[in-house]
């Protein structure tokens, strides 16, 4: 029966996945019989396959992208097929360099509730998603790997000063509604994702998992998730300069000590493609109950100013009273910088619209 099953399992690895009809995947897009065949063998550096790289958007029809990275070296490793979707979902080719930079002083970021008042912004945050050079991903780490990327990360928040000296806790010692304040209050991230979990990156799980954060919770680092490090700032109301600049203090500091995984090309390496470049996502929460009734025209200015527009619990999660998740939706090509300015703008542009329709 063993050896049964052995064969079965060598046969799935040669038979193109049948995708659902419905699905709108940029996998499903690209991945044609052809590039299947060229690539049903290949492994990368760390012996991540073609079969893994793709588990997840097979296993989940409404992946909007399907694909998780094993390590840097994938995206070297299965290039005929990532490339195809990094050009289309970053408009962004081949030959492109990626630039970083966290230098805001030309840009004039005032305070959103001085600009509009205080009815519109509720909060601002900015995450960054960050990998070590030397591990596999999430996806393919191993459990002791795992381990040491936890206890180098508990060595770095020890040398944290000032604003953003704080607590590092694991995930397995948190009680249930410890998790549960902490998730409602949107500080810790959510578990049990089906889209993390098929493509392995939910092993072990909740194992050198956790969550660092200074006592006001303005500043909070998330350990083995998604990617390694998802360093965080945030803070009520709308003052995106202070929350922008205490993060690129954040990030100069655990530079030095931690050797990021960093591409010429790619820019920070992360799990998933959509994070590639500055791994940075900044979003205000933000009240537009009556421009968010008119969702064509909502969606329409949200695709002019390059913005995601999420709900209030994050990634596939609903909006409650009008309040959205509106963050840059470019991560690659441009800096962290430019990024925030995305969103300001964009941000400002919605606010103006709202306005004008009271
Ligand atoms: P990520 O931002 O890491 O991609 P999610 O979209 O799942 O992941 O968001 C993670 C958490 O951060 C969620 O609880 C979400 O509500 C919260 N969050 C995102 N932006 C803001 C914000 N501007 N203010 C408060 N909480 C936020
Ligand atoms: C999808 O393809 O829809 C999921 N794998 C999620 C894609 C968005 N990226 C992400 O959450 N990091």
């Amino acid at each position: 029966v063993n050896e049964l099953i052995e064969v079965e399992k060598q046969l799935q690895l040669e038979i193109y996945p049948s995708f659902a009809q419905s699905s709108k995947s940029l996998l499903k897009k690209y991945l044609s019989r052809e590039l299947f065949d060229e690539l049903k063998h290949v492994q990368d550096n760390t012996g991540y396959t073609l079969q893994q790289l793709i588990s997840s958007g097979v296993a989940n029809p409404d992946s909007s992208i399907g694909v998780y990275a094993g390590s840097t070296d994938s995206y070297r490793a299965f290039a005929p097929l990532l490339d195809k979707i990094i050009e289309e979902y970053h408009n962004y080719g081949v030959n492109s360099k990626h630039i970083q930079s966290w230098d805001i002083n030309a840009y004039n970021f005032e305070d959103f509730n001085i600009k509009h008042g205080s009815n519109y912004v509720v909060s601002t945050r900015v995450r960054i998603a960050r990998n070590l050079a030397k591990f596999p991903l999430g996806t393919n780490i191993s459990r002791e790997q795992r381990q040491e990327v936890e206890r180098l990360a508990m060595q770095a928040f020890n040398s944290f000063e000032g604003e953003l000296k704080g607590t590092y806790f694991q995930l397995g010692k948190l009680t249930n509604a410890e998790k549960k304040q902490l998730k409602e209050d949107h500080f810790l991230f959510k578990e049990g994702d089906r889209f993390l979990k098929s493509c392995g990156c939910e092993r072990d799980w909740p194992e050198s998992r956790g969550i660092f954060h200074n006592p006001q919770k303005t500043f909070l680092v998330w350990v083995n998730e998604e990617d390694q490090f998802r360093i965080i700032s945030m803070q009520n109301g709308g003052n995106l300069r202070e929350v922008f600049q205490r993060l690129a203090t954040a990030h100069e500091i655990i530079n030095k000590v931690a050797e990021f995984a960093i591409t010429e090309h790619l820019g920070a390496i992360t799990t998933c493609p959509t994070n590639l470049g500055t791994g940075m996502r900044a979003s205000v929460h933000v009240k537009l109950p009556l421009l968010s009734s008119d969702e064509k025209r909502f969606k329409s200015i949200a695709e002019q100013y390059n913005l995601d527009i999420r709900g209030i619990d994050g990634e596939h999660s609903e909006s409650k009273g009008g309040v959205f998740d509106v963050s840059n939706k470019r991560r690659l090509g441009y800096s962290e910088a430019q990024l925030a300015l995305d969103m300001y703008n964009g941000v400002n542009a919605l606010i103006e619209v709202e306005k004008s329709l009271k």
